[in-house]
C-alpha cells in the first residue's frame, strides 16, 4: 500500500490533501487495486474507471451523514478503500472477508446494499424524500453506470424525482460499456453526446483552463458545456425533460474539475444530473484491451493480466453451442440475453445466428415479455438469464408466458450457490418462484449431455419451460452426437435399492452417489435417482419407492423452503404416503459469500449431514440378510 493511502483512515483525511497529493493518491489506489485484485479476483475494470470520481465525491461530501449509493455497486471498491476498509481489502470476496458489493451490515458508509442493477436512483429518491419529511439537510448522491439507464427501474425513478424532491444528485458514470458494449437507443444517445465535436473542444479547454487557473473557472466551462448541449445536440436534453438539471459531460478523470463541480452541485436547490465520462480499466493496459474479461474475473497476473487456463468448458458454453446447433435446424429458435452475452455464453451463439440474437440491455422484464410476443408469432424464444436476475421477471413469467401457455424456454445459468459474489448473486430461489406456476415444465440436468437433452425436450413441447444449471465447468462426460427428447415428468433411476431412496437434483446427483456408497458401507441398500423434472414431478416413481423404503433423501442446490424437497413432501402427502423425507438444501437465511465447498459444509448441504439425519430413520430397519441360493 502506498504512503498516502496508508494515511487515509476515513474520508475526512482526504480533506487535508492538496491537489497534487490527491492525484498521487489516485495513482496509489490504482496500483493497489491492480495488485490486490490479482490475488483475489474481482471487478477490476469498473473500479479502475471510478478512482477519481469516488475520490472527488468523498473529498466534497461527508459520508455516512451524506448518503452515497452506487448502482449494482460492483464499482464501490474505491469507496470501500476510502472508508476504512483498505487494510482488509485483501479479503474481498474471500470467506469471512469483505463483500464484493456494498453491504449495509459491512459499513455505515454503505448507505444501500446492491448487486442487481437499476436500484440506485429509486433508493436514493427514497432517502431524499425521507430526509425532506424528517426536515434533514444531508446530501444524497446516486452513482449509476450508463448501462443502468437501459433498465426500467432507473426510468421509473427518473419519472418521479422532480415531483418528489428538490435535492438529489445523480451521477451518470458513462464508459460506454455494460459488461459487453452497452446497447440500444439510450447507449446511442449517450454516445452522440460524448462524441459531439463541440464537447471534445470544451473538454480540451477545460483541461487547459484547470491546469492554468484551477477549479473555479472550470465550473464555468461545465456550464458552457451545458448550454452547448441545449443548442447543439438535442432540442431539450432528455434529463431536463425529466426535471433534472443536466451538467456535462465532463472528464471523469479530471480530479480538480470533478471536485469543483461537486462543490457547485452541492448547493443546487433542485435535482441535478452530472454526466461524467470515464474509461473502464484505466491505467491497466490488459483491462483496456480486454474490457469484457476485466469487468469481473478471478485471479490474474498483475502485469500481463493473464488468467489460468480452465480445462473443461462451462455449462454456459455447452448451453450456447447446443442452442446454436439446434438453431441450425430450426429457424424458429431465437436467443435473448439481458446484457449478459458473455456470462450466459450467448457470445458463442451470436456469430452463428446474428439475426436471431437479441441483447436487450439490463431489462429482464422486457426480455421475458418480448420473448412472449415473439412466441405468439410462432418463434421459439430462449431467454438465457441467470437464476438470480430472473427474479426480476417473475410477473412476466406468470402473466405473459405461463398464463398464455406460450412456448418460451428459460435457461437459468448460475442456478445454485454462486460462491464469491455472495447473497445478491446466489441462485437459490428459482424453484421456489417457478414451481408454483401452472403450465411450466421445470428441469435440472445432472451433466452437460443431459442439459442438451433437456433443451431439445423443452423445444419439442408446446408450452413454457425452464432449465436450471450451475455456474462453472461441466462434469466432463461423453456427449451423444445428437440430443434426445426426454419423456416429460420421468425420473431416471440410476441404481435401484430397498432401504432408502436418494434423489439428487441436477449436479447434486454426484452427492447422491456418494451418500449411497457410504450407506452401502453401513449395510444399507440405497436407490439413487436423478429426478430430472422438478415439475411435473415423477409421482409414479415416488409412489413406487414410498411403498418400500424407510426414508427419502432429497439433495438440492437451492433453498430448502419451497424447493425440490418440499415438492417431494407435497407429492407424497398428496399420494397418501407418510414416509420421512430428509431434505438437504440451503437453510432459510441469506447465505454469505465464500467458497462453495466451505459454505456447503458450514450450512449442512452435505453428504455428512444427510447421513447424520438418515441413520436414526434407518436404525429400526433390519439390515439386509443374505439369501442363500
Ligand atoms: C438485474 C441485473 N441484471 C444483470 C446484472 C449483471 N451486471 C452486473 S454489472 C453489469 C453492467 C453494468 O454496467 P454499468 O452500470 O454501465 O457499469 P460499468 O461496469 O460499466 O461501470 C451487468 C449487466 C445485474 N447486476 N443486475
Amino acid at each position: 500500500m502506498g504512503k498516502l493511502l496508508e494515511s487515509i483512515q476515513s474520508p475526512a483525511d482526504l480533506k487535508n490533501l492538496n491537489p497534487a497529493q490527491m492525484e498521487a493518491l489516485a495513482q496509489e489506489i490504482r496500483e493497489f487495486l491492480i495488485q490486490s485484485l490479482a490475488k483475489t479476483g474481482g471487478h477490476l475494470g469498473p473500479n479502475l474507471g471510478v478512482v477519481e470520481l469516488t475520490l472527488a465525491i468523498h473529498a466534497v461530501f461527508n459520508t455516512p451523514t451524506d448518503k452515497l449509493l452506487f448502482d449494482v455497486s460492483h464499482q464501490a471498491y474505491v469507496h470501500k478503500i476510502l472508508t476504512g476498509r483498505a487494510t482488509r481489502f485483501d479479503s474481498i470476496r474471500q470467506p469471512g472477508g469483505l463483500n464484493g458489493f456494498m453491504l449495509r451490515t459491512e459499513s455505515e458508509h454503505d448507505a444501500f446494499g446492491a448487486g442487481h442493477a437499476g436500484t440506485a436512483l429509486s433508493a436514493a429518491l427514497g432517502m431524499a424524500v425521507a430526509r425532506d419529511l424528517a426536515g434533514g439537510n444531508e446530501n444524497v448522491i446516486a452513482v449509476a453506470g450508463d448501462a443502468a439507464f437501459t433498465n426500467g427501474i432507473t426510468f421509473e425513478a427518473l419519472n418521479n424525482i422532480a415531483e418528489q424532491t428538490k435535492k438529489l444528485i445523480v451521477v451518470l458514470n458513462d464508459n460506454e460499456w455494460s459488461i459487453d458494449r452497452n446497447v440500444g437507443a439510450i447507449a446511442r444517445y449517450f454516445h452522440r453526446v460524448v462524441t459531439n465535436e463541440h464537447y471534445q473542444h470544451l473538454h480540451k479547454k477545460a483541461k487547459e483552463i484547470i491546469e492554468r487557473f484551477g477549479g473555479k473557472t472550470a465550473v464555468k466551462v461545465v456550464r458552457r458545456a451545458e448550454e452547448a448541449a441545449k443548442s447543439f445536440l438535442w432540442p431539450s436534453m432528455m434529463f431536463e425533460e425529466f426535471g433534472l438539471e443536466y451538467f456535462g459531460p465532463i472528464d471523469g478523470h479530471n480530479l480538480p474539475l470533478l471536485i469543483e463541480t461537486f462543490k457547485f452541485l452541492k448547493a443546487a436547490d433542485h435535482p441535478v444530473l452530472l454526466h461524467v465520462l470515464t474509461q473502464k480499466g484505466r491505467g491497466f493496459q490488459p483491462a483496456l484491451d480486454g474490457q469484457k474479461k476485466f469487468h469481473g474475473l478471478g485471479p490474474y497476473h498483475p502485469e500481463t493480466g493473464d488468467t489460468p487456463f480452465s480445462g473443461l468448458p462451462t455449462y454456459s458454453e455447452v448451453f450456447a453451442n447446443t442452442l446454436a446447433d439446434l438453431a441450425d435446424k430450426d429457424d424458429r429458435i431465437v436467443a435473448i440475453t439481458a446484457a449478459m452475452p458473455n456470462g450466459t455464453g450467448l457470445d458463442h451463439f451470436r456469430p452463428r445466428h446474428p439475426s436471431r440474437y437479441f441483447d436487450v440491455g439490463i431489462a429482464e422484464e422486457h426480455a421475458v415479455v418480448f420473448a412472449a410476443g415473439m412466441a405468439t408469432r410462432g418463434f421459439r424464444p430462449v431467454c438465457a438469464i441467470y437464476s438470480t436476475f430472473l427474479q426480476r421477471a417473475f410477473d412476466p413469467i406468470v402473466h405473459d408466458v405461463c398464463l398464455q401457455k406460450l412456448p418460451v424456454l428459460f435457461c437459468m445459468d448460475r442456478a445454485g450457490l454462486s460462491g464469491d459474489d455472495g447473497p445478491t448473486h446466489h441462485g437459490l430461489f428459482d424453484i421456489g418462484y417457478l414451481r408454483s406456476i401452472p403450465e411450466i415444465v421445470l428441469m435440472s440436468p445432472r451433466n452437460e449431455d443431459e442439459l442438451a437433452d433437456m433443451m431439445k425436450t423443452a423445444l419439442d413441447i408446446a408450452g413454457p419451460s425452464a432449465i436450471r444449471y450451475p455456474r462453472g465447468a461441466v462434469v466432463g462426460v461423453n456427449r451423444k452426437q445428437q440430443p434426445q427428447s426426454l419423456p416429460i415428468g420421468e425420473a431416471e433411476i440410476l441404481t435401484d435399492g430397498q432401504d432408502v431412496a436418494i434423489l439428487g437434483l441436477g449436479p447434486m446427483c454426484a452427492l447422491a452417489e456418494e451418500l449411497s456408497a457410504r450407506l452401502a458401507r453401513d449395510g444399507y441398500s440405497a436407490a439413487v435417482i436423478n429426478p430430472r423434472f422438478i415439475k411435473p414431478i415423477d409421482k409414479e416413481m415416488l409412489a413406487n419407492y414410498a411403498r418400500r423404503v424407510a426414508a427419502f433423501v432429497t439433495l438440492e442446490d437451492h433453498a430448502k423452503t419451497g424447493g425440490f424437497g418440499t415438492a417431494v413432501v407435497e407429492a407424497l402427502e398428496e399420494l397418501g404416503f407418510l414416509v420421512p423425507v430428509v431434505r438437504i438444501g440451503w437453510p432459510d437465511q441469506f447465505i454469505e459469500h465464500g467458497k462453495v465447498d466451505a459454505l456447503r459444509a458450514r450450512h449442512g448441504v452435505s453428504v455428512e449431514e444427510a447421513h447424520r439425519q438418515l441413520l436414526p430413520l434407518l436404525a429400526n430397519r433390519r439390515l439386509p440378510t443374505l439369501v442363500a441360493s
